[in-house]
Parts: structure tokens; sequence; C-alpha cells
């Protein structure tokens, strides 16, 4: 029999690289997708759309208990893997609010609703190395204390906590993941790194002058979500239930990426690249940097794709893609 998974957030950069993976795994695969993506497959739907013919797809709302409890009540699954979030940082600070209720609330009722009903399925939560924020020591661990810096990061921190302590409270197989950034050609445009991709791509192609960013300073630990979605799966195949810390262990800064995205069309990044003070966060992370051993020993995780090879893919595929953003992509890359 094919094991059952749940991905919420099926319809995003992670989701879609992991129900990949599953399918491959040979998984039943489940996503948990809005009510408005279906009206608007072509959009909303995009990233799974070559894959969306072996998905069973569950129109529901990370809003209410009732929508998620009649999801999980109708198959009987294995695994759940709890993506779906309000991921922008910089819009939390905008929207403090509903980043807390989507983000709390939404993992809180996926959780209550398995132990509801489905105590043996395992849980994944997409913990986040933005729980660190205002770092107490570097590298990053799994035992670095949390100082988060906005609103996101504090949503994170008690989704952390609410995973610890179903698996502590009720004993179920409930697992962390603290992914530090992760990216891809599947990345959103308001993201520094599609930002930079795609803007370089249409600088390149004469489409657009300039790119406006924030702090060019700030560091992260880049790696690639097709890597990283593959040790939320390990996670759940260990005989006990635990949290990992998931990372490349190298840091670049916002300039440096800068310098490679351009430098792949044959730009340099100086003639083009205007720092904005409104791309400023109220408060910034401003270096990160993960110690994955625990998960590269007891997972076997090891990614395969270095930043360099991540940054090529990135701005060919927005080469190539470019030409057809049309206005859509324009305005999300000024974000
Ligand atoms: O790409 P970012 O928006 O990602 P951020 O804030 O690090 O968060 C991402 O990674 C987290 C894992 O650590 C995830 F949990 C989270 O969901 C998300 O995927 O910004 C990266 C850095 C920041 O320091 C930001 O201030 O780039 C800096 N930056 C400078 N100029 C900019 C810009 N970020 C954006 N988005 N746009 C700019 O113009």
């Amino acid at each position: 029999m094919a094991k059952k998974a749940l991905i919420t957030g099926i319809t995003g950069q992670d989701g879609s690289y992991l129900a990949e993976h599953l399918l491959n795994l040979g998984y039943e695969v489940h996503g948990l997708v809005r009510r408005v993506a279906l009206e608007d497959p072509q959009r909303r739907l995009r990233r799974i759309g070559h894959i969306i013919d072996n998905l069973v797809l569950h129109p529901a709302t990370l809003e209410t208990y009732p929508s998620i409890f009649n999801v999980i009540s109708r198959v009987p699954f294995d695994e759940c893997y709890h993506l779906a979030a309000q991921s922008f940082v910089a819009e939390s600070f905008n929207d403090g609010f509903s980043t807390m209720n989507t983000n709390i609330n939404g993992t809180h009722y996926v959780l209550a609703a398995l132990y509801e009903l489905r105590r043996d399925c395992k849980f994944y939560f997409a913990g986040s190395s933005e729980m660190f924020g205002k770092v107490h020591e570097t590298p990053q661990t799994e035992n670095t204390p949390f100082h988060p810096r906005s609103p996101y990061g504090i949503s994170k921190v008690a989704g952390f906590d609410l995973t610890r302590n179903y698996r502590e409270a009720y004993g179920m197989f409930c697992c962390n993941g603290i992914l530090f950034n992760h990216e891809s050609p599947r990345r959103g445009y308001e993201f520094v790194s599609r930002k930079i991709t795609s803007t370089a791509a249409r600088i390149k192609l004469g489409m657009t002058e300039e790119l406006a960013m924030g702090n060019l300073d700030a560091q992260r630990d880049w790696g690639h979500a097709d890597d990283y979605v593959k040790a939320m799966h390990l996670m759940l195949q260990q005989p006990e239930p635990d949290d990992y810390v998931i990372s490349m262990g190298e840091t670049h800064t916002v300039r440096e990426f800068c310098e490679l995205a351009f430098g792949e069309v044959g730009l340099d990044y100086r003639d083009y690249v205007k720092v904005d003070e409104r791309f400023y966060r109220p408060a910034e992370v401003q270096v990160l940097l993960g110690d994955s051993s625990k998960a590269r020993r007891q997972l076997k995780w090891q990614p395969t794709h270095s930043f360099r090879d991540l940054v090529k893919e990135m701005v060919q595929i927005d080469m190539e893609e470019a030409p057809h953003y049309g206005r859509r992509g324009e305005d999300q890359g000024k974000r």
C-alpha cells in the first residue's frame, strides 16, 4: 500500500518540490489548497501544473479548525508536511496580525486535528532560521536560543513550540525542521534571491533599467529548495521524532548575490543596483549561518547544489522566462 502524505502549502516552492519527491518515492500525495487557487489554476497552481494529474487536491483554509478537520477526517494520512504560511518576512511587519493568525493558529489547527483523528500520523513543521533572529552564537545549531526579530519569526517560534509540545505531551511523532534560506527558480519574486535574478535578466534583455534594494550587507546561508525538501522527508523516516537544522554552512551577503547574478549575464551590479531605504526592515536579521552537522550525521542528508550553481540556475531560467513575465513579474520584482 502506498503511503499517504498531506502537504499544506503544496502550491508553493517547497510544496511543489516535496510533492515531486514523494511521488517519485511512490507516495499517494494530497495537497491542501485554497479554493481561490482552484479558480485560477493557470497562475496559482503553476508550480504543480506538471504533476497535477497525479495529486489529490483538497480545497480548504488554514483559517478555521473545521476546514482542516474536514480534510484530515477524509483520508488516513501517514505523514503530514505543514508548509503553508505567510512566509514573507517584510510583509509580516506590514500586517503582523494576519501573519500570526495564519502561522500560529493554522499550525495549531493541523496539530489539534491530527491529535483528534490521526494520532499516528507523522508531522513535519516548517520552522525557520528566522527564529534565531538576533543571533546568540554563530554558527546556529539546534541548541542556539531563539531571538526572533519580526512578527514572522515570532510566529515560527510559536509553531516550533506547539510542535514540540504535541510531541512531549501526547507522544506524537512531530518534527521541526529549522531550515535556513532556500531558493530555486520557483521562488516568489518578492524574496531577495528571485528579485535579483529576475531583475538582472530583465535589465540584460532591456526590459528595465535598475534594481532598487534594501540592506546589501545582510548575510544569509542560502541553499537549494530541492535539496532541503529531501531533509523534510528524511526527518519523518527516523526511529524517533526530533528537530534538525538544515543549512549549507556558508554565508554570503546580499551584495555578493547581486555580484554573482549580474556577473552571470555579463553585467557589473554596481552600475544597476540602487539602495532604497523603503526596502529596509524595522528590525533586521543581520547574519545567519547554520551548522547542520546533526542532520548530516543522523539523517545522512547531503546538499547537492552549490551556492554558485543555485544563482546560475536561477539566472538562466529567468533569462528564458523574463520575456513572458509581462506586468506581473515586473510588479512583483519591485516589492
Ligand atoms: O529573501 P528575503 O526576503 O528572506 P528572509 O527575510 O531571510 O526570509 C526567508 O528565509 C527564511 C529562513 O531564514 C524563511 F523562513 C522565510 O520564510 C523566507 O523564506 O531577504 C533576505 C535578506 C534580508 O536580510 C533582507 O533585508 O535580504 C535583505 N534584502 C535586501 N534588499 C532584501 C532586499 N530582501 C527583499 N525581500 N527585498 C529587497 O529588496
